[in-house]
């Protein structure tokens, strides 16, 4: 067995008593209360779901495993020469709560090259589609594809169903998909862009090392395919993506028909695809400039006639966070180092100065500061990545490491289906006491 599935192993062993005795000894103690505006707007704030692979406080942002973004970063091992962290190592974290030596990463990062390899058959489905069918309708039919990979699934229906052991069915699943997601990824970006010249992996290289390496993008393109791999991978449970893998995983769906239905969920302009969005409308009214980039005025009238147009500023504002992003945050201090005078990051930069006064004036967004998405996008232009519909495919491929090591978890903890309850109009308005 490897360290990473024996370690794994371990912790759900250590974990599961807690998990058995919250149920049984303290199950009616209450965490959350539900109101009126709350059933109808989306569930904010409801405390119902359970996650130990990360946390989200509306002030100081994400951390994984109770590391914050710069921990994460110091803190787990690095290849040869490099400032960021195999991705390899964070999905260690992710799973077993712990830091890896670089000898873990690095067995994992062996484990994945052996799992890498795409189907055939998905290569056909892929290349049988229209070139301009959207990259994440691509990426999302090429894992729902290989379903038929699923060894949970197999051992399903072959009647092996375990509830103490079908987490390690799910872990294989997890590992193999994640294996061959960048690969997936990399080539729908080489077939649809770049003229139909896919580029075959080398396996001497780490996943953000080969991934760059198979868009054909020089380094340190391979930093950013680490750090927004990371970035992007899990932001608690309750977001769209996050939840949506959950709840399909929760039916005994598996890694799959999960992972697929998340993806189609981040796929949506509110959630990961605002990242697209936000270079988009950048561009837009650059354009209606003539290309200039705009004054400090300029861009205030620009956010304004989005507003008034009844849209939202894509890449700001958030269901929890209350500030600014750190994944905003992490990426700008790359943009700093790297490409500080970047006419795109000047702009970007701008926004931020620009943005969240006029929220604040318009008095609608809970939170007038930036998210991950506003930042994204400036760092793949500056690399040659100016295909910004291809940005969320980026995104699936970090979040895939969230939601993944999340089902693997629900697995082991045994979490049933999940089936809130709905109540009618008519019950709401006699609950109100206006029937
Ligand atoms: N621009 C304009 N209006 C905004 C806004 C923004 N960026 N963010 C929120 N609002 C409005 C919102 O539309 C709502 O208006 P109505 O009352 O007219 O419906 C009002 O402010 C209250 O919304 P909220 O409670 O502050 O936010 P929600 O929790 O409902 O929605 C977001 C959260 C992220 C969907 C919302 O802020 C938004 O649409 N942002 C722009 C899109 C975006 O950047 N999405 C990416 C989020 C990111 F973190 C991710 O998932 N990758």
């Amino acid at each position: 067995m490897s360290t990473l599935k024996d370690v794994l192993a371990k912790k759900i062993d250590e974990h599961r008593p807690r998990t058995v005795k919250l149920l049984k000894e303290h199950g009616d103690v209450k965490i959350s209360d539900v109101t009126i505006s709350q059933a109808i707007g989306g569930m904010r704030g409801v405390k119902s779901l359970v996650t130990d692979i990360s946390y989200l406080d509306p002030y100081e942002g994400i951390r994984f495993r109770g590391y914050t973004i710069p921990e994460v970063m110091e803190k787990l091992p690095k290849p040869e020469g490099k400032d960021y962290p195999y991705v390899e190592g964070f999905f260690y974290l992710l799973l077993t709560g712990d830091i890896p030596t670089k000898e873990q990463a690095e067995e994992v990062v062996e484990e994945f090259r052996k799992r890498s390899q795409i189907p055939q058959y998905v290569i056909d489905i892929l290349r049988t589609m229209p070139r301009d069918s959207h990259p994440m309708t691509m990426f999302s039919s090429a894992i729902l594809a290989m379903q038929r990979e699923s060894v949970f699934a197999r051992n399903y229906k072959e009647g092996k169903f375990n509830k103490f052991t079908c987490w390690e069915d799910m872990y294989e699943d997890a590992m193999n998909l994640m294996a061959k997601l960048p690969h997936i990824g990399a080539y729908i970006y080489r077939m649809k862009y770049k003229g139909d010249t896919p580029i075959e992996p080398d396996f001497s290289l780490d996943l953000g090392g080969n991934f760059a390496h198979m868009m054909g993008i020089e380094p340190p393109y391979d930093e950013v395919a680490r750090m927004y791999f990371i970035l992007h991978s899990d932001h608690e449970s309750g977001n769209v993506s996050a939840h949506t893998t959950h709840l399909v995983a929760s039916a005994l769906s598996d890694a799959y028909y999960s992972l697929s239905a998340g993806i189609d969920g981040l796929a949506g302009p509110l959630h990961g695809l605002a990242n697209q969005e936000v270079l988009g409308w950048i561009q837009n009214f650059m354009d209606q400039l003539g290309g200039e980039v705009p004054t400090k005025e300029q861009l205030q009238k620009a956010v304004w006639d989005t507003l008034n147009s009844g849209q939202v500023i894509p890449g700001y504002g958030h269901a929890v966070l209350r500030k600014t992003d750190p994944r905003y945050t992490s990426q700008r201090e790359y943009c700093q180092k790297h490409l500080p005078d970047y006419p795109l990051f000047k702009l970007v930069s701008m926004l931020y100065d620009v943005v969240p006064d006029i929220l604040r004036e318009q008095g609608k967004a809970k939170n007038p500061w930036p998210n991950v998405d506003a930042h994204s996008g400036v760092i793949q232009w500056y690399y040659g990545l100016v295909e910004y519909d291809f940005y969320t495919v980026l995104f699936g491929i970090g979040r895939a490491l969230g939601v993944l090591a999340n089902i693997t978890w629900d697995r082991a903890l045994g979490y049933p289906i999940e089936r809130p309850k709905s109540v009618t109009t008519d019950m709401l308005e006699e609950a109100a006491g206006i029937k």
